[in-house]
């Protein structure tokens, strides 16, 4: 057991931390202002071999373990956590193409995708079911060579400017094992979107239903078998929790960082911020915290990547302390810059609001704690 970066990582993340500041860090706020969707850096992020991290090699995936894209999304997150966590969006749905798709639907797919040419978009979530995913009602039914789509998704990332909808629709009854995952194309007649959520923060990123009328989609188009739909969706955000854990670490890191840059220049009292203990000890705390999620979610990637069986309950924990630790440091460090942290120019004010949604997505935090309690329990 190492708990040294390689060589080949160290080289990883100066790549990405080069581009992020480049590409990203300049930029992150005005596009939170302007609730604008960087697209054309989202290609040049595909260039880069970010759109399939831990995808296979075979048609354009880079191939890389669980471990090296966590080191990735935390150094994306530092620079803007609503852009790495769409990119962490579509890397699920390409690692799902892949994994379960025929060869004809990955070479039709995972070029594009890794490529970010084409963007994909994760549908799982209905008006009536979030956390209770399996009692989704959205229906598909065969009618000859075709299935037929019905139903409204909610809270899409990514809706309307996707290529590619991974749609989970029920084929049968049974709960979640009558569920089906498709591939549905954003250019398929029946398909429309509603308007963007105004929202708290994640602004840099469209959120908002994907609503299927009466949409035709060829049997070639069923993402692995008749009702593997829903393991097919867990299993995908498997590694999409360990994903936005370390987004959300990356976010925190960047607010822990600003807060000590601020601490060492404010003076009160005579001195500097940053010699009074009391401080001193906050900012110990905000370190020790994400530190310590840092290492869980390490292993929850090892542990994704060995397909070990404690894989599921590691990821779920993973997800629920480096959400909550990433979200808790930037709530302190706007404390810690008085006033100032209230103002958007200051950028951790939005670090938190961006965070904020990491405790309730990809499987509400209670949802984390349900399933590790169940394991607990046996149930
Ligand atoms: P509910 O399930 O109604 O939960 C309400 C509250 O009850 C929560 O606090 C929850 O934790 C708690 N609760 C529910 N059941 C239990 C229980 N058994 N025990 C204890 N507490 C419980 N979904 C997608 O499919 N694709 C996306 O791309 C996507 N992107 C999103 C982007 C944003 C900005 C947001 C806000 C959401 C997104 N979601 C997406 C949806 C997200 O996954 C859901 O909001 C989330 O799973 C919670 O579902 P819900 O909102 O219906 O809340
Ligand atoms: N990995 C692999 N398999 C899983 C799994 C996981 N993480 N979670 C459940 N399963 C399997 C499970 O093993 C079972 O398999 P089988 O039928 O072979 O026995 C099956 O799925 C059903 O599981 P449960 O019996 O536990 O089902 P239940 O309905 O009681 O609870 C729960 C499932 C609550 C764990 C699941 O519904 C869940 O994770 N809810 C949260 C929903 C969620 O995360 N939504 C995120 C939407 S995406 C998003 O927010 C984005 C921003 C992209």
């Amino acid at each position: 057991m190492t708990f040294e970066l390689t060589e080949d990582q160290r080289a990883l993340v100066d790549t990405v931390r080069d581009f992020a500041a480049e590409r990203l860090t300049p930029h992150a706020l005005a596009w939170d202002a302007e609730k604008h969707f960087p697209v054309d850096v989202l290609r040049e992020a595909g260039e880069l071999g970010l759109g399939g991290m831990y995808v296979s090699e075979d048609y354009g995936g880079a191939g890389l373990l669980r471990a090296d894209s966590a080191l990735i999304f935390e150094e994306l997150g530092k620079a803007d956590p609503t852009i790495a966590a769409y990119i962490s969006i579509h890397n699920m749905i390409v690692w799902m193409v892949d994994s379960f798709g025929t060869e004809a639907q990955r070479g039709e797919w995972v070029p594009r995708l890794a490529s970010m040419e084409a963007l994909g978009s994760y549908c799982l979530t209905e008006p009536g079911a979030g956390s209770d995913a399996a009692a989704l009602t959205s229906r598909a039914t065969l009618d000859g060579d075709h299935y037929v789509l019905n139903g409204v998704k909610q809270f899409i990332s990514g809706a309307g400017y996707s290529s590619l909808y991974i749609v989970m629709a029920r084929t049968a009854e049974g709960g979640s094992r009558g569920i089906t995952a498709f591939l549905v194309p954003g250019d398929a007649p029946g398909l429309s979107f509603g308007s963007n959520e105004k929202k708290m923060g994640w602004n840099a990123q469209p959120t908002g239903q994907v609503v299927l009328r009466n949409v035709r989609v060829p049997v070639s188009s069923r993402l692995g078998e008749e009702g593997a739909g829903f393991a097919i969706a867990m299993k995908g955000l498997n590694g999409g929790r360990i994903n936005i854990g370390a987004c959300s670490i990356g976010g925190g890191q960047a607010a822990l960082d600003k807060t000590v840059a601020y601490l060492k220049e404010r003076t009160a009292f005579g001195g500097r911020l940053a010699d009074k203990e009391a401080l001193l000890f906050d900012l110990a705390d905000m370190d020790m915290k994400l530190e310590a999620a840092r290492s869980l979610l390490m292993r929850a990637a090892d542990a994704l990547d060995r397909k070990s069986p404690d894989a599921v309950r590691l990821c779920a924990m993973a997800k629920r302390v480096a959400t909550d630790a990433g979200f808790e440091v930037a709530n302190l460090a706007i404390q810690l810059h008085g006033g100032y942290g209230y103002l958007h120019e200051y950028g951790v004010e939005k670090i938190a609001r961006d965070l904020r949604v990491h405790q309730i997505l990809e499987g509400t935090n209670e949802i984390m704690r349900l399933i590790v309690g169940r394991m607990l329990v046996g149930d």
